[in-house]
């Protein structure tokens, strides 16, 4: 059902793409530079499209090489990933009207955007990031889109607290366990909403941290990522964080609906989804490198490799760069702002590079001692990759 979805949004945007002029005089689409790139959907025409690979209507990933020094992600090369279609625009004409219900809370209630703007204020800097980044690494054709590294940004969103929210109506009832949140999509008729709908659900002590959001790096949160109003959950995987969310109930169960009962488990390649199964919650480990990017040539003499180093877990140690493809590591400098635990760190090492090939990589340390792994953990659905190998670029030195 979800698949039926998905090519359908995928046929209506191929459609209108073939309109060509017409799309384009609706300011659709921007001109691709490659003659060979697909065309930005109309919900995502901001994009930079010389800077992001559109691999699909719903899915776009941030080029390496575009992310820059200077830690935050711009919006306009920020991955963007739709299960299924985006609501119609309609919803971003009246921000402050937008309602979401606050479920298992003592006093049940819907509220406006612009009730929720007086309850409360924050801000945070956090990684969001698809649960499949780096699917493009596994060997086994994982269902998916191909992201290599760009399914990540380092985002700063505003909003109020949850656990405003939640305090301004009595509190969480005893005994719930989750914090379950539902996308504002609509469906037409004759499709099962558990089948597709965007309704997850997380440990109800994320909302210590959690957010309501309605800016993204400064400016009224997108349609495409999520406007009028998104779940922000900091730690977590991309999916945990609901678009246009049009309810956050505390529940004693976890919802039923199909992304979260069978979607988004970890299990082996070949096995069917189940509840029994790890789910995509707290991100790993990892790092990558941005600079260089790979594919380039460099001049001999030396070269400040940079990067990124994130993780939903215990906090960013040290981070280590290896020029010779992981047979010797050496000590990285943190660099940059520091914007909390759910942001990521910048990373750079001055390294001297003589004439030849040579494979790039780094790998992040926990504070808790826990070290990014060489390897990928082969799974179904391709997920959670942080392997230092695969995430390796190669540079030629003339
Ligand atoms: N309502 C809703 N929320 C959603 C999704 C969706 O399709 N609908 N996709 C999820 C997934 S899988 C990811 S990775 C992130 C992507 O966020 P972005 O498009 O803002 O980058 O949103 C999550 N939240
Ligand atoms: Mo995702």
């Amino acid at each position: 059902m979800k698949e039926a979805l998905e090519v359908n949004v995928a046929r209506r945007w191929l459609l209108a793409a073939s309109a060509g002029g017409a799309a384009a005089g609706l300011g659709g689409f921007s001109s691709p530079s490659l003659a060979q790139a697909r065309p930005l959907p109309p919900v995502a025409s901001f994009k930079d499209a010389s800077r992001v690979i559109v691999h699909s209507a719903s899915g776009i990933e941030t080029q390496r090489s575009a992310f820059g020094t200077s830690g935050i992600t711009d919006t306009d090369i920020l991955f963007l990933r739709n299960n299924i279609a985006a609501p119609d625009a309609a919803i971003v004409a009246n921000r402050d009207a937008w309602q979401v219900q606050i479920d298992g809370v003592t006093q049940p209630r819907t509220l406006t955007l612009a009730d929720l703007k007086r309850i409360g204020l924050s801000s945070v800097a956090m990684v969001l990031q698809c649960s499949g980044n780096g699917r493009g690494f596994f060997a086994h054709k994982a269902s998916g889109s191909q992201w290599k590294v760009g399914a990540a940004g380092n985002t700063l969103w505003s909003g109020v607290p949850v656990r405003d929210v939640v305090a301004a109506l009595g509190g969480v009832r005893e005994g719930m366990r989750y914090m379950t949140s539902t996308g504002g999509e609509t469906f037409p008729p004759g499709i099962d909403p558990q089948k597709v709908m965007v309704e997850r659900s997380v440990p109800w002590i994320a909302m210590e941290e959690a957010l309501l959001a309605w800016e993204l790096n400064g400016e009224p949160v997108p349609l495409a990522h999520g406007g009028p109003l998104r779940l922000i959950v900091p730690g977590y995987y991309g999916v945990n964080n609901v678009k246009y969310v049009k309810r956050v109930a505390f529940t004693v169960d976890e919802t039923s609906a199909t992304i979260q009962k069978s979607g988004y488990r970890v299990r082996d390649i070949g096995r069917k989804g189940d509840p029994t199964q790890p789910t995509m919650w707290h991100m790993n480990l990892k790092s990558f490198v941005t600079g260089p990017a790979g594919g380039e040539t460099l001049r001999a003499g030396p070269v400040q490799v940079h990067g990124v180093a994130f993780t939903g877990g215990s906090p960013i140690k040290a981070v280590e760069v290896s020029v010779d493809g992981g047979k010797s590591w050496q000590a990285a400098t943190l660099f940059g702002p520091h914007l909390g635990r759910y942001a990521w760190r910048q990373f750079v090492a001055q390294v001297t590079l003589g004439a030849g090939q040579h494979l790039i990589t780094s790998r992040a340390i926990a504070v808790d001692g826990t070290v990014q792994p060489e390897l990928r953990v082969e799974n179904e659905r391709a997920y959670a990759h942080n392997g230092w190998r695969d995430h390796a670029v190669a540079v030629t030195v003339a």
